[in-house]
């Protein structure tokens, strides 16, 4: 046993250029953050009033900013994996990326997006919206809420420490064994994907139990289940799965974790284990994982549809149970992900049949949407425009789906790219498109201004045709029978569709530039994109009641509420009568204070998981000990939440009073 365990400078990226250089991005981007915090000495501000924070806004904007963080990575390894492909065509030789390079590519792509774009998003958005639609202070549990992030942040820091120390696992995103296990994935890569995902697993565990807990306890008064926006149902529903589907996912890569570290047999075949044990315990958390994914956006296009028809939800009560069925339908499908395992054609058809089954709450939302919009007077925003876009795109990846929940069917294009269109074709739409126009429609609540509609287009038109050019190719390439993960290949008359492909990624390439761009000039013109009403989409629901930027405390009153769409209805009754400025009127407001144990743990369990990867042991008891002593020393901590005077609520209340009044403040 060494010091330093299993590293080495053999763990240096300088085996490849192209991994140096993928190294050097990294260190250089980090340093270049770092440096630019350091020149305008921002550091005490971001630690007191971000890291530190148990703001559930800001809480939620960080997770946002983790997930643009890594789709940026994650998307210039799809580019590198589509140019390896329309390059691919011959020898072993053909293209610029040898196999295992290519194989790390597809692994970290798919947990990058998975875990460290599409669930940041999610919780983010979540975070910012669910206790202003729902009339709260806070979440119910905000340190429980930082800790969280920070788990994700760790889980995000220790990927990308995987590409500059040390190489990624090679064994796709599923990290299915026998491959991941010692034997046939001797090097770091797989540990660093355990650790990974452990860390941020257990983040998304807490999360899920914060936030049915917030909305099940913290709902203003009135506000009964029947009465809340659509958002906080699929938000209750994704959070309720999370609770039930990450344990799995945690305890299936911890036996793993067992099974290379302590040579367990839990999924070796040869040795009392069973592979099968692994397949199911990770799709018992995969297909779950499908609707955490899916849900929150199918909130935001309720709440973006009825918004921008003007009209009241259509069908809100189908829309609530459909969501519930959704919900517990996604735990009894999970099988067919291993149709072709060699199971018994009765299990194959019970699968079969109950993914079918989940298309037909699927099928009642989609109706429901189009008949809100119906007789709407419908302004073409750009989440509006995300919305119609997913309507069309998700149903055609519906019936991709139903067709492969037919055995036979899957037979035929198994492990091809049928799939892989597949699955891109429904979370492209059913959650970037989502969570993009949910950014959009609730940007101006969280900065006080509207983001650039002009470079919002053009980042839309990007991203949909770019989507269409790169993905129906694969449909075809898995009708052809091309295998999926394939780093170079024979057959000629693929080439041609996979340099289709490569144009589409190269589309979603400018969309995602001009993504970039628009916050930029957003940013810049704030002067004329700046809202002080606090509703600019003349919204219905409680978060459009107060200022944009919220105060920390939310509410200067906690509102009472009688209906659906409370502040549409306040609004057409002229019930919106001016706030009392007088400060006898408030009570003072207490908000948790900023706590250290957010970042500190975010730090520790990085060391942590780094120690863990590299087998160095003694750095992991350490930090283990440390990461027990601060949760217990926690308990130990009385002074913990700090009082907002009546004065300053009072003072807030006149600013939402002149801004109701078309005045500038
Ligand atoms: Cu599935």
């Amino acid at each position: 046993m060494t010091l330093l365990g299993k590293l080495s400078w053999d763990a240096l990226p300088f085996y490849s250029v192209i991994a140096f250089i993928a190294a050097m991005v990294v260190v250089v981007a980090a340093l270049l953050i770092a440096g630019i915090i350091t020149w305008y000495w921002k550091w005490p501000y971001l630690w007191k009033h971000w890291f530190t924070t148990q703001d559930h806004k800001k809480i939620g904007m960080m997770y946002i900013i983790l997930a643009f963080a890594m789709l940026a990575r994650a998307f210039i390894e799809a580019m590198m994996m589509r140019a390896q492909q329309a390059f691919g065509l011959g020898a072993e030789s053909a293209g610029y990326l040898p196999p295992e390079h290519f194989n790390q590519l597809f692994t970290t792509h798919g947990t990058l997006m998975i875990f460290f774009v599409a669930m940041p998003l999610l919780s983010g958005l979540i975070n910012f919206v669910v206790p202003l639609q729902i009339g709260a202070r806070d979440v119910a549990f905000p340190l429980v809420n930082l800790v969280s992030l920070w788990l994700t942040w760790a889980g995000g820091f220790l990927m990308m420490v995987s590409l500059v120390i040390g190489r990624f696992a090679t064994g796709g995103w599923s990290g299915y064994p026998p491959f991941t296990e010692l034997s046939l994935s001797p090097g770091v890569g797989v540990d660093y994907w355990i650790w990974a995902l452990m860390l941020s697993g257990i983040g998304t565990t807490l999360t899920g139990i914060n936030f049915v807990t917030t909305i099940w306890k913290m709902r203003a008064p009135g506000m009964t289940l029947m009465r809340m926006p659509l958002f906080c149902w699929t938000s209750l529903c994704t959070a309720l799965l999370m609770i039930y589907a990450l344990p799995p996912l945690t305890v299936a890569t911890g036996l793993l974790a067992l099974d290379r570290y302590a040579g367990f047999h839990f999924f070796t075949n040869d040795a009392g284990g069973n592979v099968m044990h692994y397949a199911n315990l990770f799709w018992l958390f995969g297909h779950p994982e499908v609707y955490i994914l899916i849900l929150p956006a199918f909130g935001v296009f309720s709440e973006v549809i009825s918004t921008f028809s003007g009209k009241k939800l259509f069908g809100y009560t189908s829309l609530v149970y459909a969501t519930m069925c959704i919900a517990v339908l996604s735990f009894t499908v999970w099988l067919h992900h291993f149709f072709t395992m060699g199971g018994t054609a009765d299990v194959n058809a019970f699968f079969g049949i109950m993914t079918m089954v989940i298309a037909v709450p699927t099928g009642v939302k989609i109706f429901d949407w189009l008949l809100t919009m119906w007789g709407g007077r419908i302004r073409l925003t750009v989440p509006m425009l995300y919305s119609l876009a997913f309507i069309v795109t998700f149903v055609l990846g519906g019936v991709s789906g139903v067709l492969l929940a037919i055995p036979p069917v899957d037979y035929m294009v198994h492990n091809t790219l049928f799939l892989v269109a597949h699955f891109h074709n429904m979370l492209i739409p059913g959650t970037l498109f989502g969570m993009f126009a949910g950014i959009h429609y609730w940007f101006p609540k969280a900065t006080g201004f509207r983001l650039d509609e002009k470079w919002g287009r053009r980042a839309f038109w990007f991203w949909v045709s770019g989507f269409y050019v790169a993905f129906m190719p694969l449909y075809i390439l898995g009708l052809m029978g091309m295998p999926r993960r394939m780093v170079t290949y024979e057959v000629e008359a693929w080439q041609a569709w996979l340099i289709a492909a490569a144009i589409g990624a190269i589309l979603i390439g400018l969309g995602i530039a001009c993504m970039f761009i628009m916050l930029y000039v957003s940013i810049r013109d704030r002067g004329r994109l700046q809202d002080v009403t606090g509703d600019p989409w003349d919204g219905r629901t409680l978060e459009w009641s107060i200022t944009s930027p919220p105060p920390e405390w939310n509410f200067d009153e906690v509102p009472v509420v009688t209906r659906r769409d409370e502040w549409w209805y306040r609004k057409q009754n002229g019930e919106m009568q001016q706030k009392s400025e007088d400060p006898g009127d408030y009570e003072p407001i207490d908000v948790p204070k900023w706590s250290l144990i957010g970042p500190s743990l975010g730090m520790v369990g990085t060391a942590f998981g780094f120690a863990m990867v590299w087998h160095v042991w003694w750095l992991a008891i350490l930090t283990g000990g440390i990461l027990v002593s601060m949760m217990i020393g926690r308990a130990f901590v009385k002074d913990r939440e700090r009082a907002i005077h009546t004065e300053i609520i009072a003072q807030h209340a006149r600013l939402w009073n002149m801004a109701q009044r078309g005045e500038h403040p």
